[in-house]
């Protein structure tokens, strides 16, 4: 389903196999060389989702390999599976072969959401290349609000996301403003192996080398 150019939602992409499979490598992430934790904002803030990376380490406004900003130590690699996962997901969602094959992901920000947890309106542009994201949810459904590439407020579109759904930004919707308003609290089925809260993967290319 195209919500807008370049902006596709596939429900249900996952398997619950691969749905439980993801939970445990993010579990071993979360407790990896650098821990999840809630990012720090340059103003003093601190987000209400916690977050941990893979391949590069992002704090606003940057990719690091390494986590300054919580124990100094390297970030874990960005596995080659995980390249081929993001691969299928953009041939799912654009049916271009050629385009999916050339995608190479090298970071992925690993957000979780427990009942409380929102992320404001905002666009991605800390990485240095246009490629499309990816973006997997896995656990309690949230409602994504979809916005526009000019401002953080209206025009908007407020979809839901499930577990298991796919959702692509690349083309004109890779800059668009969006967020996470809301999480509905224990809708997860636990056959995920997660017992409450929302997971969310994206995957991005950073466009950096070391
Ligand atoms: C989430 N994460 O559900 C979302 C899914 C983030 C973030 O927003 O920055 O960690 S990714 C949604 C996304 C990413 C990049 C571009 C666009 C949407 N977009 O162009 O709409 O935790
Ligand atoms: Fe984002």
């Amino acid at each position: 389903m195209e919500l807008a150019p370049g902006a596709v939602h596939v429900p249900g992409w996952l398997t619950p196999r691969q749905q439980r499979e993801l939970v445990a490598a993010c579990r071993a992430w979360a407790t990896g060389p650098v821990p999840i934790r809630h990012t720090r904002l340059p103003h003093g803030g601190v987000m209400s989702v916690q977050t941990v990376c893979i391949g590069w380490h992002w704090q606003p406004y940057k990719y690091t390999r390494t986590a300054g900003d919580v124990n100094g130590q390297r970030v874990a690699e960005f596995p080659r599976w995980m390249v081929e996962l993001g691969r299928r997901a953009l041939l799912e969602a654009y049916g271009d072969e050629s385009t999916s094959t050339r995608y190479t992901p090298d970071t992925a920000l690993i957000n979780f959401y427990d009942g409380q947890a929102r992320l404001g309106m905002h666009q991605d542009k800390d990485e240095r290349s246009t490629a499309p994201v990816v973006s997997l949810s896995i656990g309690d459904t949230c409602v994504f609000r979809v916005g526009n590439t000019e401002t953080r407020t209206k025009p908007y579109t407020d979809i839901e996301l499930a577990s298991g759904d796919l959702f692509v930004f690349g083309g004109p919707s890779r800059y668009i403003y969006h967020g996470v308003p809301k999480v509905y609290e224990g809708t997860a089925d636990p056959v995920t192996g997660l017992a409450s809260g929302r997971l969310n993967i994206t995957m991005r290319v950073t466009g950096l080398t070391d």
